[in-house]
């Protein structure tokens, strides 16, 4: 089987945990699987694919251009891993993912046919965003998740561990009613929940390859997409005395950035900071929203001295402002723990200019 899968939805709805511990539970219960991680930044260390591999997950990554678009990179890798003996591949898609059913697996089929097996197209939705839907709110974001789920072949319910079961029921129900063409699963990628059913579902499934209907040139489609600025960093800190908890100095510099965007009024759907010590231990905090609280993935089990940090955001604000916001936040944050910093890499820019 050289099976292919991509997962598109919102950022934040999990992609990317899912996609770990689904590349973790194939290999164990039924045969070898592997995962890519693609964004836009050139060259940069993708924050996810770090985590993949400090996690012990086969995964790698595509950067510069999204899969959409440079299809003989993708299939490259696909091959590399297949002769290599994997039957299933996942990947995830940049931003927000809307036009890949059209550009990865249209183009794909067009272009190397035969040469894949092209999965259900899944598309991830968190329980949250399900039930905005549900009450017909969520503004722009509405917009963009409508456009998603309309692409799917199959809809993942992602954090079921976070609602309880009246909540799941009405929320299953509701996505089976509004889209209809989609198988629906819900599951949780941090309990493993739903894992085996997802599993089953990409292997024995296939792509059905419809066009949908979808306004690709809608204007509140194009003004989401446009608004969104991606940011990218990547530096080594080292304390100058002591040493430090860098768990505590993740979540502070998140603290830090949340409250400059909340005042300023703008919107930061993910950031990720990921940081790691020499000897392979490593610490992780998310902010998925202004009004969300700061989240510790994963805590480092020792105090820290020198550490190499990825930090990845998008944010619907101008690229001039994220940059200042971010980067005051750790330039003061790492004053605070007496931390001389080394920078690699900062890109920032909007994908509207
Ligand atoms: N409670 C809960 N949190 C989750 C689950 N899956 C992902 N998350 C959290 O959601 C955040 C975003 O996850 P990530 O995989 O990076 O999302 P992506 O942007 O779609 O790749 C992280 O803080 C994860 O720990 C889940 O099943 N349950
Ligand atoms: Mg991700």
């Amino acid at each position: 089987m050289r099976k292919f899968a991509v997962f598109s939805g919102f950022l934040g709805s999990g992609k990317t945990t899912t996609m770990m511990a689904l590349t973790r539970y194939h290999t164990a219960h039924h045969g070898k699987a592997a995962m890519i991680s693609n964004d836009l930044g050139k060259g940069v260390t993708l924050a996810d694919d770090r985590l993949a591999r400090l996690s012990g997950v086969n995964a790698s990554q595509i950067t510069d251009e999204c899969i959409c678009f440079c299809h003989d990179v993708l299939t490259k890798r696909l091959n590399a891993y297949f002769d290599e003996g994997c039957e299933l591949v996942i990947s995830d898609i940049p931003g927000f993912g809307v036009g890949a059913l059209e550009h990865v697996y249209h183009g794909l089929s067009r272009d190397y046919p035969g040469q894949f097996e092209l999965a259900p197209f899944t598309v991830l939705i968190e329980s949250r965003h399900a039930a905005l839907l549900r009450a017909g709110e969520g503004g722009d974001m509405a917009t963009i998740l409508y456009a998603q789920l309309m692409e799917a072949d199959l809809i993942v319910l992602n954090k079921c561990d976070l609602l309880d079961s009246a909540e799941l029921e009405a929320d299953m129900q509701w996505l089976k009613e509004q889209f209809p063409q989609a198988d629906i699963l819900a599951i949780s990628a941090v309990t493993g929940e739903g894992l085996e059913a997802l599993s089953q579902a990409l292997t024995q499934g296939t792509a059905s390859m419809r066009h949908p209907v979808i306004d690709y040139e809608d204007a509140d489609l194009g003004k989401a997409m446009d608004s969104l600025t991606e940011y990218y960093l990547e530096y080594a800190a080292h304390v100058c005395c002591n040493d430090f908890d860098g768990t505590a100095y993740l979540s502070d510099i998140a603290h830090a950035v949340q409250a400059e965007l909340q005042a300023g009024e703008h919107e930061i759907p993910h950031m990720k900071l990921l940081a790691w010590e020499p000897e392979g231990d490593f610490g992780k905090v998310d902010l998925l929203g202004i009004d969300r609280p700061v989240e510790v993935t994963r805590r480092f089990e020792r105090r820290c001295t020198d550490i190499a940090v990825v930090l990845n955001a998008n944010a619907a604000c101008p690229a001039a402002v994220l940059d200042e916001v971010i980067w005051d936040a750790v330039r003061t944050n790492s004053r605070l723990y007496q931390l001389d910093l080394t920078v690699f890499r900062k890109e920032c820019f909007n994908l509207g200019e």
